[in-house]
């Protein structure tokens, strides 16, 4: 095998809510993160839309990477990183979102943050929202439905690229849009839109107009940052799940399809300006109907993103028979039905490195720009031996990822432009708020309720990490 492009990007990603802690320092505002209990994948996580006593909030503290990024960049570094992706917390800059002044302390942070990384020549590759916007909105605006957050957003962005044009040069967006789709799971369009549904939603006209200021914005952000800063990179970011058809049926491929609208409807309308004939065929036969204002068509056009960013943690298989048992592993995470070809991980979800290949092949294929695999990992309960973490698990789950990877570049002739493992350092959880479902080449001694010394500790796949960055792929300790 031929050697990866030079310049291949390799690092980590991180999101601010879920690493930082230090929730209310130097000004920060409250965010939807920060009402979030540690309640696992319950849907009581959420109940208050505020912090009450009582109550553990593992974004507080979560593990302190605002007072420790110095030690963590360092270790990094140490790995070879080329690039560590994180995200700005808008609260820091604009504690409630719709202030007309920035917050000074929360600009110097990210000054400090992104001046650490260049010292090591680690480039910054940062996520301008990733589930956290000001609770604020969400309270006084009821969220992205309103559609005055797309000026405060922009006046965000304004903000940041202008600070930080010299520093950072890759920037995505919104994190996982396509989450506000998946509304059966009620915390991903609190996070992702900051609205609060029921579980049985009535008006799916409510997601796609909250989704097409989110469109909007984005689009706006990128007009923006190309205006700054024409070199700028400016990202989408989905949350890819690829789905198989149980069957050769054809109908199970029809429904394969289905599922597949859904996850190329973001993109589509990102990468290419303007929404799928598909969508709008199932807006005129579910009589959706958004509020669109003149104006707005040009803005998606001219908004299109420079790269296309995604996360790939597994695959799921969908069956057109209602009667098949439908795969409850990952709780409302994975739809479908069980693959009986793939391993799931402790948290159920599946284990799908080829599945990778495939993802690079469709979104590369479809798109024809370059694609960024910006989350991918293992989340695992790891076990301190001794004062060591033999994690060969994630190991194993890397190495036949980027395996994979490395046919889509090698063989199908995919454009991909790096790669940031989810979680170089042990975090928060997303889905569940716990802090013992573990990505990290680097363990964090703290457990699910915030206690411990919070040593860093390097695990085995630090070491080895170390060696595939050293070897641009090469070594892959086979
Ligand atoms: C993605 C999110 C991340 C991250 C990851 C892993 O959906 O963008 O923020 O957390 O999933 O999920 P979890 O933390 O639930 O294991």
């Amino acid at each position: 095998m031929g050697m990866l492009p030079e310049g291949f990007l390799w690092g980590g990603a991180l999101a601010a809510h879920q690493c930082e802690g230090a929730y209310d320092a130097d000004g920060k505002g409250l965010s939807v993160s920060d009402v979030l209990t540690d309640a696992g994948y319950n849907k009581d996580r959420l109940i208050h839309n505020k912090v009450q006593e009582g109550y553990y909030y593992p974004s507080h503290h979560a593990i302190d990477f605002y007072h420790y990024y110095k030690e963590d960049i360092k270790l990094f570094a140490e790995m070879g990183f080329k690039c560590l992706r994180v995200s700005i917390a808008w609260t820091r800059i604009y504690p409630n979102g719709d202030e007309i002044e920035p917050n000074q302390k929360g600009l110097e942070f990210y000054d400090g943050l992104f001046d650490e990384m260049l010292k090591y020549h680690i480039e910054p590759v940062v996520t301008i929202l990733h589930n956290d916007m000001p609770l604020n909105l969400v309270s006084k605006y009821g969220g992205w439905i309103n559609r005055e957050l797309i000026e405060l957003f922009e006046r965000y962005c304004i903000t940041i690229f202008t600070r930080y044009k010299e520093k950072v040069k890759y920037w995505m967006t919104f994190n996982e849009i396509n989450n506000m789709l998946k509304y059966e799971y009620q915390l991903l369009p609190y996070l992702s839109g900051g609205l609060i549904l029921d579980e049985q939603l009535e008006n799916e006209t409510v997601i796609y107009q909250t989704m097409h200021h989110q469109f909007l914005a984005s689009a706006r952000a990128v007009i923006i940052g190309h205006a700054i800063n024409p070199d700028f990179k400016i990202g989408s970011m989905t949350g890819f799940i690829l789905n198989y058809p149980e069957t050769c049926n054809p109908e199970d491929t029809i429904e394969s399809n289905k599922t597949y609208k859904g996850l190329y409807f973001c993109t589509d309308v990102q990468v290419r300006g303007y929404y799928p004939s598909s969508m709008k065929s199932y807006w005129r036969r579910k009589h959706i109907e958004i509020e669109m204002q003149s104006g707005d068509e040009k803005t998606l056009l001219a908004g299109v993103v420079d790269y296309v960013g995604f996360s790939y943690y597994m695959s799921e298989t969908v069956s057109a028979n209602p009667k098949a048992e439908s795969n409850t592993a990952a709780k409302k995470i994975l739809k479908g039905v069980k693959n009986p070809y793939l391993e799931i991980s402790q948290w159920g979800w599946t284990i799908d490195p080829v599945g990778m290949r495939i993802t690079l092949n469709k979104l590369y294929g479809r798109y024809q720009k370059p694609v960024f695999i910006v989350e991918c990992g293992l989340g695992a309960n790891d076990k301190v031996e001794d004062g060591r973490i033999h994690d060969t698990y994630r190991i194993e789950y890397l190495k036949s990822h980027i395996g994979q990877f490395k046919k889509a570049i090698e063989e199908d002739g995919v454009d991909l432009m790096g790669f940031t493992p989810w979680g170089p350092i042990d975090i928060v959880s997303a889905s569940t708020g716990e802090m013992k479902k573990r990505y990290g080449f680097i363990y964090v001694d703290l457990d699910n309720k915030g206690n411990g010394t919070n040593q860093r500790i390097k695990k085995d796949s630090f070491f080895w990490y170390q060696k595939v960055i050293d070897s641009n792929g090469e070594n892959l300790g086979n």
